[in-house]
């Protein structure tokens, strides 16, 4: 059926989901349960626009979650995708495009000496924390409260993003034994993660952060926060993994670490290197890469892992970012929407926090440091202003608790079309 003849409706698909598919979404963010009311069925995308099953159009500042960084379809992606398709979709073999990849990752992020391609970003953080585990010897891990990793058994504590929606943060299905080798400390508390250090120290295998944590909304580390980090996992001889999942190759070609000047040992990737095609990605220091099957003893594997139409569409979309310099497109896309936001929100009990082409408008007073500065947004106001914006045809992430995404698709009329809808929805909110 081609998806642009008329077709069911969004409603009557809605309700067949629903009956083959858990919550009827294969991933529970997109089940509107953050906001209320019923989501609708995408079945076309172009630039910053979606356009659902029964034809009506949105402005999209979620882009699937981070990978549309030039909007949705860009024509080299689509390119890409569609001349590599004719030569096979998947060899299980090594191919030329696993060391493009390879090489323009280490290219664009220093701190990657070696790096293995994974199909999710979840798959790329459980690889990361058993290299740094067997690496290391110890067991423990140190995570932030609000920081999402993707649904890793060892993470899904306290977690963020859809966990934190549901209020679900730490996940049924998780040994105690697993979950109590996980540490959790408040983002932006350095005291709190010396305590930890000070009392299991020895135990410690890695630290694993969100740089710019973007899965409670989004707030920034202070300054010297994240030195102070890389400072204690030196001094105890911890890994420092950054999950730039989202962050990066978005925030900066090098990531949040190229802006904050952090030197990780380890970095899981995803989303933006995929184009829109499943992938992920982990690498770091090659003295500890190279304790990866099959060169040592810590096992990693993956079927459709340096699969060559996900890394087509995942380098076609880095050479463009890179010829047209979308990172200065995109920060000046963002300073706009700033600009915009902080007027429509001036004297509300609003607050709008902003890196490059990520941001959050939260519904309750600032700054957001921390989850629990994040928790004191007003979840129902925010439910009826995401609604309010869905019937002017603008589509922000149906949760407080998750980031909205600029792409360089996003045009100042865009943005000043948005403008103008969000200053009258909180006008009336
Ligand atoms: P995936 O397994 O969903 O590809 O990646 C997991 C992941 C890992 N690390 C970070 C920092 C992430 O943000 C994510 C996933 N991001 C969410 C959005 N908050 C994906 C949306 C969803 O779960 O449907």
């Amino acid at each position: 059926m081609s998806p642009f003849l008329p077709g069911p409706t969004s409603h009557s698909l809605w309700e067949r989901a629903l009956r083959r598919i858990p919550g009827g979404v294969n991933s529970p963010v997109r089940a509107f349960r953050g906001v209320g009311g019923e989501p609708f069925l995408v079945n076309r995308a172009k630039g910053c626009t979606i356009t659902d099953v029964d034809g009506r159009d949105y402005i999209d500042f979620v882009g699937t979650w981070g990978p549309a960084i030039l909007g949705h379809a860009p024509q080299v992606v689509i390119d890409a995708v569609t001349e590599t398709a004719k030569y096979g979709t998947s060899f299980g073999i090594p191919n030329p495009l696993e060391v493009e990849m390879a090489e323009t990752i280490c290219r664009m992020v220093p701190s990657v000496e070696k790096v293995r391609m994974t199909n999710s970003g979840t798959e790329a953080v459980m690889s990361a924390i058993r290299l740094a585990r067997g690496a290391t010897g110890r067991d423990r891990i140190v995570k932030f409260e609000g920081c999402y990793h993707g649904h890793v058994d060892s993470l899904l504590v306290k977690a963020g993003s859809g966990a934190l929606t549901l209020g679900q943060p730490d996940s049924a299905g998780i040994p105690a034994s697993l979950a109590s080798l996980t540490s959790t400390v408040p983002f932006n508390d350095i005291e709190a993660l010396k305590h930890v250090f000070q009392e299991k120290g020895s135990e410690i295998a890695c630290v694993i952060l969100e740089p710019v944590p973007a899965n409670a909304g989004l707030y920034l580390p202070e300054p010297g926060y994240l030195e102070a980090i890389r400072n204690l996992c030196n001094e105890h001889g911890a890994l420092l993994i950054f999950d730039e999942v989202m962050t990066g190759f978005r925030l900066a070609p090098g990531g949040a670490q190229e802006i904050y000047g952090i030197t990780p040992d380890l970095t899981t990737m995803g989303k933006v290197i995929g184009g829109g095609l499943p992938v992920g990605a982990f690498g770091g220091r090659a003295d500890i890469m190279d304790q990866l099957a099959p060169l040592g003893p810590v096992y990693q594997a993956g079927t459709l892992s340096g699969n060559p139409l996900a890394l087509a569409a995942g380098l076609a979309q880095l050479k463009e970012m890179e010829r047209i310099n979308g990172w200065a497109l995109l920060e000046s896309i963002g300073a706009q929407m700033e600009e915009a936001m902080r007027c429509s929100i001036k004297g509300k009990p609003l607050t709008f926090q902003r890196i490059g082409s990520m941001f959050c408008l939260y519904f309750c007073g600032g700054p957001v440091r921390n989850l629990e500065d994040a928790k004191k947004s007003d979840t129902v106001a925010f439910a009826r202003y995401f609604h309010a914006a869905l019937r002017e045809g603008i589509y922000f992430a149906p949760s407080q608790y998750e980031a909205g995404f600029l792409s360089t698709a996003h045009t100042s009329e865009d943005l000043a079309r948005v403008a103008d809808a969000i200053a009258r929805i909180l006008s009336q909110l």
